[in-house]
């Protein structure tokens, strides 16, 4: 009998972009399966979902589904150990903190050791090149920039202000005692926060580890206590291994700057060796972005019948190099497959995170080469190819990449097919270039943040980031959250794959403003000239928004903490653990956040009020959840506008 023909996606279902659209119903002539047709034939597990079922030992897995219509009584569920709903879903969440926040800060490591080997002077690739971010971040770490000599005060040496940060910035990860150095970044009112409740992180690499030993089978029960831990390694997270990525990121590549560019499928070229870059670090995305530019390369492709380089990226590595040299970004996490069914992509380069095994698979049925470059990120595939980057010799790893995908440009074997779908984006914003365009402070002139939001034009600030998840259609709820935002005078800070939406949907430029946004926020972005959505960088750089907020906090009008400004945060189609360790140092740092998609913890409703009610009460921030796009803005200024009464400024 003959096996029935595989579901496949409904293209339009599945997305709301159609440059996305047209890939799928190409990939799907071609029969090529994509994640968008997987999606349909593969339904996720309804236990799992909720966060009840546990496989920490092998007596399970034990999965305690939610009785229909609820608990009534005593909720007597138990695993065989006796681990009840609340503990398995509070080490399941907790777990999912510990994957997270070793992401961002294995990260933040590899940028840290990069740093210290410039510092040393070991590699000719590297070097400082924002010497005042240097200078801002070295007091933070306990680095001097001053000396006192002959009862004067002198500037220290450049060189070894960097070496004394980099090794203190590598302490950070391991230290055997103290506290992490970053956490005196927070306002004083929420480092105190964290002090009275026993979670300021001693170091990086400690606070995940007591995730996985807490969480073996017959440790920590007490979902409270467990929170408590989960709490110390997102603190650890946004205010440690995130924010050194970002800061040590900008030391040896420079703090972005407002710049245009472009997104969408529509940014590679037919006539040009297409090289895309997806990821998250961006110390070899930096270089090939380098030796693309390098003559003699661009002459080499042209050489092989090209007209030129055309570099672009997916996910964090494109927002990495978008916010430094305004590099287009192609797609979003969902659309990595897309971009070899162009048939145009001479060669997708790849280091760690969100890069899913299945393009490989794509990859054969092209002459797209696939090119693993993280010795920590490979695929079994044996299509693919392994260039394992040194930062020894960056720029020989790099120039090799770059010209196997010149050297692929001629074998292209299947008719191109690029749909045409490009928006322009304004990039590179910043804690600084907020500051910088907004009257050059945070407060005191008509221009500045504070006293925007004081004078009601805008109403709050909403951080909206994340993933795109395959169980939502994709982009819709990023899409439909930000508007509805902006429609109501809150402006946007956006990172990640919701930035990359946002461009893509032509959100990302100041004549948005007048078309999308409510008229106090119009008037601002029309006044000062910025897009009503600013892109504040890739997933790291979350801790820009931290940074950002304590900013506001710091310049005065607003409050004494984080929890006081009218902010809320936002994850619409969330899908990544490192979604859950951001969400979590977003709500322990005081901010009302909100995820789309589903939460694993609804199968525990006592731990789920834990994280939600009882947080509020110890951190002033706490988690939601709504997947309905326009009910989720709508809970976020619900929550702005309480703010803004609390401080007496409603309008
Ligand atoms: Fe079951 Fe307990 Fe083992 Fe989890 S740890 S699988 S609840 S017996
Ligand atoms: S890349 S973590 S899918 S935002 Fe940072 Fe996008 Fe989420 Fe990966």
């Amino acid at each position: 009998k003959k096996a029935a023909a595989p579901k496949l996606a409904d293209p339009i279902a599945a997305t709301i972009d159609p440059a996305s659209q047209e890939m799928i119903v190409r990939a799907q002539k071609m029969g090529i399966d994509t994640v968008f047709d997987r999606a349909v034939q593969m339904k996720p597990c309804n236990i799992g979902v909720q966060g009840i079922c546990c496989k920490n030992c092998s007596m399970g897995p034990c999965r305690l589904p939610l009785p229909k219509g609820g608990i009534e009584g005593k909720d007597t569920r138990k695993g065989l150990c006796g681990a009840t709903a609340n503990t398995i879903a509070a080490r399941n969440f907790i777990r999912m903190i510990a994957g997270g926040a070793s992401a961002h800060s294995d990260h933040g490591r590899c940028v840290a050791e990069v740093f210290l080997s410039a510092a040393r002077k070991e590699t000719d690739a590297y070097k400082v090149k924002d010497i005042n971010k240097l200078l801002q971040i070295a007091p933070a770490l306990g680095v001097a920039i001053t000396v006192e000599e002959d009862g004067e005060i002198k500037d220290r040496d450049i060189d070894e202000i960097a070496l004394e940060t980099a090794e203190a910035a590598m302490n950070e990860w391991g230290k055997p005692e103290g506290e992490l150095l970053f956490a005196k970044r927070a306002p004083e009112a929420l480092y105190e926060k964290w002090k009275k409740n026993g979670v300021i992180p001693r170091n990086i690499d400690r606070e995940i580890v007591e995730i996985m030993h807490r969480t073996h089978i017959g440790v920590d029960m007490d979902y409270k206590n467990l929170m408590k831990q989960g709490t110390r390694a997102a603190i650890a997270d946004g205010w440690g291994g995130s924010m050194l990525a970002t800061d040590l990121q900008d030391v040896l590549f420079g703090t972005p700057y407002p710049l245009q560019s472009e997104a969408n499928l529509g940014v590679m070229k037919e006539d040009h060796v297409n090289i895309v870059v997806h990821g998250h670090e961006p110390v070899l995305s930096e270089m090939i972005v380098a030796v693309c530019q390098r003559p003699e390369i661009i002459e080499y492709a042209k050489s092989k019948g090209a007209k030129g380089i055309q570099l672009s990226g997916i996910c964090c590595t494109a927002n990495e190099i978008l916010q430094r040299h305004g590099i287009p970004s192609a797609t979003t996490f969902l659309g990595q497959e897309l971009a070899i069914i162009t048939g145009a992509c001479d060669a997708m380069v790849v280091d760690i995170q969100c890069i899913m095994q299945n393009i490989a698979n794509v990859a054969e049925c092209f002459h797209t080469k696939l090119i693993t470059t993280h010795p920590i990120a490979k695929m079994e595939q044996d299509s693919v190819i392994h260039i394992e980057f040194d930062e020894h010799h960056a720029l020989e790893d790099a120039e090799k990449i770059v010209r196997m995908g010149i050297d692929n440009f001629q074998n292209r074997s299947t008719e191109v097919m690029i749909p045409q779908q490009k928006a322009t984006q304004i990039a590179g914003f910043g804690v600084e270039s907020i500051q910088y365009h907004l009257g050059g402070t945070f407060r005191g002139t008509y221009y500045t943040l504070n006293d925007n939001i004081i004078n009601g034009r805008i109403r709050g600030i909403a951080g909206v980031v994340g993933c795109n998840n395959a169980r939502t259609r994709h982009n819709q709820a990023h899409i439909e959250v930000v508007k509805e935002l902006i429609k109501n005078d809150v402006i946007v800070l956006t990172t990640g794959c919701n930035a990359i939406a946002c461009a893509m949907e032509g959100l990302l430029t100041p004549e948005s403003a007048s078309v999308h946004c409510g008229p106090g926020l119009a008037e601002v972005c029309e006044t000062v000239g910025i897009p009503p959505v600013l892109h504040l960088g890739s997933c790291v750089d979350n801790s820009r928004i931290l940074l950002a907020a304590t900013e506001v906090v710091k310049a005065g009008g607003l409050g004494k903490d984080i929890c006081d400004i009218p902010v809320a945060g936002s994850a619409p189609e969330w899908m990544s653990e490192k979604a859950i360790s951001i969400g979590h140092y977003f709500v322990v740092s005081g901010v009302y956040t909100v995820f789309g998609v589903t939460l694993p913890t609804s199968g525990a409703p006592v731990f789920h009020n834990h994280i939600c009610k009882e947080y509020e009460k110890l951190y002033g921030g706490m988690w939601d959840i709504e997947p309905d796009p326009i009910k989720h803005a709508q809970l976020m200024i619900a929550h702005i506008d309480k703010k803004r009464k609390e401080l007496g400024i409603d309008r």
